[in-house]
């Protein structure tokens, strides 16, 4: 494809300047452990519009990077240097070559085909979207009440805290421009707490943030890899942690039209 022509907008962040390039490349970072059964329902419904797909594995011993190459021969494998999604995510980033990244968890829960709107969203003037199951037009089958409950506390503490209206905190399946990678400041996550750092981080740096509602399905195969006590302490520290080194609570809006997120 031979992309002549040149697009420019603004995006809402003081300071941040004009986006102007050719038509955007946008990488997709796939954290897997042990998912090679879920990889054939994930892998082929990647749309085709996608620039790169990043595979970041943590040890799998289920043949999980033979099955995606032989699902999708171009795919960038990574095999991670630390366990824990949070590194496995920041390795991803790292490699991507991608002007958007757009993080998918492969496990069969999240829609690869809802990738089309956090574009959209990111092309009308967003720097970061991330996906929401709580608000209208989003869902969830993947997630037991007290995990429910988890996530609502934790995110109650984080508008308090940090501002910002969002609806859903824990949630893996986000995009963003890569120019505003440094913002988010992911190198330190190690586990489950990267989506609360990088969101609480959006925040922090008054990022332009648009929610949009998606439907979380069931894994398919397999059980979840979170440990929803340890993990969710995690979180709170994460949270505490983040809150501390903060002076002042900032209170930038997030809707979730991206014409309302500035
Ligand atoms: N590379 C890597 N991927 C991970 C790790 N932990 C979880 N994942 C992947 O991250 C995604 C979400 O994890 P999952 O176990 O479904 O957690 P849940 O969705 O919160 O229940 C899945 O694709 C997992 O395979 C890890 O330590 N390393
Ligand atoms: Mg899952």
């Amino acid at each position: 494809m031979s992309h002549q022509s040149q697009f420019t907008f603004k995006t809402a962040r003081s300071g941040a300047s004009n986006r102007a390039m050719s038509v955007p490349r946008i990488s997709v970072i796939v954290p897997t452990v042990n998912e090679a059964k879920n990889l054939p329902h994930v892998l082929p419904r990647i749309p085709g519009w996608i620039d790169e797909v990043i595979l970041v594995d943590g040890n799998s011993n289920d043949g999980t990077i033979a099955v995606a190459r032989e699902l999708m021969p171009q795919i960038i494998v990574i095999e991670q240097p630390r366990l824990g999604k949070g590194a496995a995510l920041a390795a991803g980033f790292a490699a991507a070559n991608g002007d958007i990244l757009i993080t998918l968890d492969a496990d069969g829960s999240a829609d690869p085909e809802e990738m089309a709107g956090f574009v959209g969203a990111l092309l009308a003037g967003a720097d970061f979207v991330k996906g929401s199951r709580f608000l209208q037009g989003g869902d969830t089958r993947d997630m037991e009440w007290y995990r429910r409950l988890g996530n609502w506390g934790l995110l109650q503490l984080v508008r308090l805290r940090f501002g910002g209206r969002y609806s859903d905190l824990c949630y893996g399946y986000n995009a963003f421009w890569r120019d505003v990678l440094p913002h988010l400041r992911v190198e330190s996550a190690t586990g489950f707490e990267i989506e609360t750092q990088m969101n609480i981080r959006a925040l922090q740096a008054g990022l332009s943030i648009a929610e949009l509602p998606s439907r979380e399905r069931l894994r398919i195969h397999g059980v979840s890899n979170l440990r929803t006590f340890p993990d969710g302490w995690r979180v709170l520290k994460t949270i505490v942690r983040l809150g501390l080194n903060q002076p002042g609570a900032t209170r930038p809006t997030v809707g979730n039209h991206p014409q309302q997120a500035r």
